[in-house]
């Protein structure tokens, strides 16, 4: 049964006084939560006040019970709810114990005036009920909560209403006769002395519940030291939320742009951890099941490109993921495309320059030893234990959403994309090229026929122009036992070099995806005629700027 009843019946077991503060909705109660209060009160005037509607049972019940329930949902510190007069006679105080009880709700305060009330502060109508109907309430309540931890706080409008001490006194006791589990004593005075009176008269009879809201120079400690059990900060997260929001308001007009304001507000960033964004992405990992599975992209950009002598004046010292084009960088292209396909795991592998790789959303990895590895050690920084596929993507390769698209259809455990146009009689650069031969290539005259996939027989730098079917992109997908394939083939180049010789070290994505075919693994491609684009020389890189410049984004 209720666990926050019990938490609250152990606060008021133990020793000094007990402070809770005022919410109206769940944010509010996890700021007081997080403040470090005991519990919340779920406040009948915060609420109504959120609602931009008078404190005097104009909301309903459940409009009321929706509030307390949210604070509860999210707060682990008990929730005590202002309860009103409890919304009509003792019927409805038995079906209000209920509701509130099932809500995970701890206690709830019913005050005995009359239905329907107004906010005590409020001068003129304060009508106080008959004792007697006050004390039916008190007893249909206690015989309506199921979970003995549950309180419920009688709350004494005498003095509010003009009644007096002995009134108070009086009726107090009765209340408690009648199985209150404790007495909120409510007062409107500026001065704390009828509450102090209050106090030394009671003689600690049962717990004793304050809201200093006008005899607010009080401290909690002088409280506890009077035997008051706990005290009710009523109201004072709803007014510091409407000062700063009024303030806010009239600087963003005045000035005419949010400028002097940005300091003083939460960041974006305080709202989405308050949202619980983090549990949220980290289900979502778990549980966003989509048709093709879970699917992460690996970025190998830990090489410089030192070699391609037309760059070094435009990207000297730029690692190939951070190379502007049209105003972005590479690797904030290929993001963007991904993000369109719905892939939004991203891990790059940094190296040369690596502190530079910065863009927002990505997930960091380093290869330290990247002068002395080649791309497939970068490509196995990443974490390998993924249990989703995995789409590699070489840093400096610009793609678009329909390429990715279908490379992720084509089945297999690695699935490469391979272009199939390439005019071997025009090279484009200087760069020694991963060519690909086919076991069962389509038939190539000006068209090609035949299906998008087809395995691999050979790949690599040393394959001939002139028996290739096509060159690898720079783009590969893999299962999980692909990339477990993938790893052992590497384990097996560097065995057979010697663990540690720099030439097994150095190898290429392309020499071990070799290795997995002389090891009898399966390596498919998916051929592609467009969609793609390397950047590895100045007029690669021309090009795709001319392509971004012309076009938005
Ligand atoms: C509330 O917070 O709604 C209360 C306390 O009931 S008071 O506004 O002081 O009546
Ligand atoms: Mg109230």
């Amino acid at each position: 049964m209720g666990q926050q009843a019990a938490k609250l019946r152990a606060l008021f077991a133990r020793d000094g006084v007990v402070r809770i503060a005022a919410a109206h909705n769940a944010l509010g109660a996890k700021l007081v939560e997080r403040a470090g209060f005991d519990g919340v009160w779920s406040s009948s005037l915060e609420i109504s006040a959120s609602r931009a509607v008078p404190d005097a049972d104009i909301l309903t019940m459940s409009e009321y019970l929706d509030a307390a329930e949210s604070m509860a949902e999210v707060a682990s510190i008990p929730v005590v709810a202002d309860g009103d007069t409890g919304y009509g006679n003792s019927n409805n105080v038995i079906n209000m114990v209920r509701k509130y009880e099932s809500a995970g709700i701890a206690a709830v305060a019913i005050e005995d005036k009359q239905f329907p009330k107004v906010n005590s502060f409020i001068l003129g109508r304060q009508e106080l009920a008959p004792v007697s109907e006050f004390v039916g309430k008190m007893m249909g309540a206690k015989a309506a909560q199921r979970d003995p931890n549950f309180m419920v706080i009688a709350r004494c409008e005498a003095l509010i209403a003009g009644w007096g001490l002995e009134e108070a006194l009086r009726r107090c006791t009765t209340y408690i006769d009648a199985g209150a589990d404790a007495i909120l004593i409510h007062s409107k005075s500026k001065k704390p002395d009828e509450i102090f009176t209050f106090l030394d008269r009671w003689k600690n009879r049962a717990p004793i519940v304050v809201v200093p809201t006008t005899y607010y120079d009080v401290t909690a400690a002088e409280f506890a030291s009077r035997g008051v059990k706990m005290v009710i900060y009523a109201n004072h997260g709803l007014r510091s939320a409407i000062a700063a929001i009024e303030k806010t308001f009239a600087e963003i007009l005045s000035i005419g742009s949010t400028a002097t304001v940005e300091d003083r507000i939460a960041p974006m960033s305080h709202v989405f951890e308050l949202q619980g964004m983090a549990q949220f992405q980290s289900d979502e990992k778990k549980f966003l099941l989509s048709e093709r599975g879970r699917i992460r992209a690996v970025v190998p950009a830990a090489g410089d490109h030192r070699d391609e002598p037309s760059m070094s004046e435009i990207a000297a010292d730029t690692p190939m993921a951070m190379l502007d084009i049209g105003g972005k960088p590479l690797l904030a292209r290929q993001m963007e495309v991904l993000h369109q396909t719905g892939i939004n795991d991203v891990t790059v592998v940094a190296g040369y320059r690596g502190d530079m790789i910065q863009v927002e959303g990505i997930k960091r990895v380093s290869n330290t030893r990247w002068e002395e590895t080649g791309n497939a050690q970068s490509f196995l920084c990443a974490p390998t234990d993924f249990d989703g596929r995995t789409l590699m993507i070489f840093s400096d390769v610009i793609f678009d959403r329909e390429f990715i698209d279908q490379l992720l259809r084509a089945p297999g455990d690695i699935v490469l994309a391979v272009d199939s146009t390439y005019d071997w009689k025009a090279p484009r650069s200087t760069k020694e090229m991963d060519l690909v031969e086919l076991d069962n290539p389509p038939v190539k005259g000006r068209r090609s026929l035949g299906p998008a996939t087809a395995k691999v027989q050979r790949i690599g730098q040393k394959v001939p122009a002139k028996t290739a079917h096509g060159e690898f992109t720079g783009l590969a997908v893999f299962t999980r036992d692909g990339l477990k394939a993938f790893e052992d083939a590497f384990q097996a180049i560097r065995g057979r070099h010697g663990n540690g010789n720099a030439a097994g070290e150095r190898a290429s994505v392309a020499d071990v995806l070799a290795e997995v075919v002389a090891r009898g693994g399966a390596v498919q491609c998916h051929l592609v005629g467009s969609g793609w684009t390397e950047i590895h020389s100045l007029n690669d890189y021309k090009l795709a700027s001319s392509r971004f410049s012309t076009r938005r984004g």
